[in-house]
């Protein structure tokens, strides 16, 4: 009879939050997201400090090593630039074959898609809500309420991210707050 150890996995995904010392960290803030915004003159009057997401990351594996996956917790803040809600950047894959999976955790948004071809389409987020993104899809997410937006992530270790794209084209839709309502509004 061989006796096993059991081994204490990294506690680390508690109560919707990730923390402890072998998370990564980083924060966008508005002067990080320069260029994001349609509107540039209420993008003007905006503090460059004043925070939209932070992004908590578990990355266990070399960025190189196959597959291997990546998990982590967004934290969207509530706002908006003239008419248009806070965002992420979005991003394709740099490796054009990786998926991944988002969760809504708590707060409501949507969760932007966007082809090769730059086709749309869009899917609602909220507490419980599951999103394969395909891929070749690219992503982004954008707070649609009052109050934080929080999701879950989980990516290949490869799959790399590309924002030169978006960068330079954007994504051919926008989400605004139209007559009250967020409104999905092609360019
Ligand atoms: C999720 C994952 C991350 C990503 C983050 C913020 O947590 O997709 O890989 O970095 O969202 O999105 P972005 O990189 O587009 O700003
Ligand atoms: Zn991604």
């Amino acid at each position: 009879m061989k006796t096993h150890e059991i081994i204490n996995p990294p506690n680390l995904f508690m109560q919707n939050l990730l923390v402890g010392d072998e998370v990564q960290k980083s924060r966008r803030r508005l002067g990080d997201l320069m260029g994001l915004f349609q509107d540039h003159q209420s993008f003007e009057l905006t503090s460059p400090d004043e925070l939209v997401y932070e992004v908590y990351s578990y990355i266990p594996a070399d960025e190189k090593s196959q597959g291997e996956l990546n998990f982590g917790v967004t934290r969207l803040y509530p706002g908006k630039i003239g008419k248009e809600y806070f965002m992420t950047k979005g991003h394709f894959h740099t490796c054009e074959k990786s998926t991944e999976y988002y969760w809504g955790i708590e707060g409501e948004g949507l969760l932007v898609l966007m082809d090769q071809e730059r086709n749309i389409r869009s899917e609602k987020m909220f507490p419980g809500s599951l999103h394969y993104i395909k891929a070749g899809m690219a992503h982004r997410v954008v707070n649609t309420g009052s109050t934080l937006l929080s999701f879950g992530a989980c990516w290949p270790s490869d799959a790399g991210h590309n924002y030169d794209e978006i960068a330079c084209n954007g994504f051919s839709a926008r989400v605004l707050e139209i007559n009250g309502l967020p409104q999905l509004i092609s360019l």
